[in-house]
């Protein structure tokens, strides 16, 4: 049998892919993300797989007719499993879920919706890993969590998964993170992997130092703060909350600035806000603008006269 796993390279991609392995014993590991996985698609449908799992990869809305002919290039045998938590519109839920089997639910993680998926096939340490993804993603407040942390020391949960999140900001994006999904497969924890604690303490200690400077240079403009050019690569989503808290305000940001463009992650502070959504009304009014993701978390990228507007729509967006 022929298995192949199609996964993020966050955590919660990490997570759920372990699982996909667990489960589909033998599996290729391909790391991907949304805007490259009908080009993998393409690439995988070559080897005539038996099964394929994809998980925490959001469905492009952009990408999606590319999506649905990289789909239609496997053959009948081939099972293609999708599971994800990103938002995705009813009608394209329909449309995809006529060729593969489609897990997806809001709320939940990846890796929490591939353990319920597979359950039946897996050992007793993937339970684990599943929380460890949905600490990850935010997603540890649903009902399967909540059961499961009673299960455990939480406490302990948080800093086997704590130090995969920190670690993950000083890894290679590819081949070191594929590492981890081995030894989470072989049922080594975090904190039993020597290259993971000392990363993750590395990677703690230098969060300690961008929180400094953040405080230091993170502007407000309305209800929105933001920092530019953070030193360092990596951190975006951490220095984007932290330029929310020090400026007291709704929605932080991180930005970088790459040539001709603004590249940002954009994260909320005490608030409710649907930034996903937000963006859904604020992007379409600029030219080469594009960005979404989830309602807590998201990103963007603007060209760089337009920032400024970017901000100012998006604060009249939010009263
Ligand atoms: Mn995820």
């Amino acid at each position: 049998m022929k298995h192949i796993v199609l996964t993020h390279g966050d955590v919660d991609g990490l997570t759920s892919g372990t699982i996909g392995v667990l489960a589909l014993p033998g599996a290729d590991v391909y790391l991907t993300r949304p805007s490259q996985i009908h080009q993998d698609l393409y690439r995988v449908a070559k080897d005539e797989p038996d099964v394929v799992s994809i998980s925490d990869i959001a469905v492009n809305v952009a990408r999606f007719d590319d999506i649905m002919r990289a789909l239609s290039r496997f053959p009948d045998k081939t099972t293609i499993h999708w599971t994800d938590h990103h938002p995705l519109s009813a009608r394209l839920k329909r449309r995809l879920s006529q060729c593969v089997e489609l897990f997806h639910e809001i709320g939940p993680c990846a890796a929490e919706l591939m353990y319920r998926k597979f359950e039946d096939a897996l050992p007793e340490h993937a339970l684990r890993i599943a929380l460890y993804g949905a600490i990850a993603d935010y997603c540890d407040n649903t009902p399967f969590t909540r059961r499961h942390f009673d299960d455990f020391d939480k406490r302990t949960l948080y800093l086997e998964s704590g130090l995969l999140v920190q670690a993950l900001q000083e890894i290679d994006y590819r081949r070191e993170s594929k590492d981890i999904i081995w030894s989470m497969a072989l049922g080594l924890e975090p904190s039993a992997m020597p290259n993971i604690v000392s990363l993750a303490v590395q990677a703690t200690r230098i969060e300690h130092q961008m929180f400094q400077y953040v405080q230091q240079y993170a502007k407000k403009m309305g209800p929105i703060g933001y920092v530019l050019d953070v030193p360092m690569g990596g951190y975006r989503g951490k220095t984007a909350k932290f330029a929310a808290y020090v400026t007291d305000s709704e929605i932080g940001i991180s930005a970088r600035t790459s040539g001709d463009e603004v590249d940002m992650s954009i994260r909320r502070r005490g608030s409710r806000v649907d930034l996903n959504r937000l963006l859904n009304k604020v992007i379409p009014q600029l030219d080469n603008a594009q960005g979404g993701g989830h309602p807590a978390a998201c990103g963007a990228a603007v060209s760089r006269s337009d920032f400024p507007r970017f901000l100012q729509l998006m604060g009249e967006e939010l009263v």
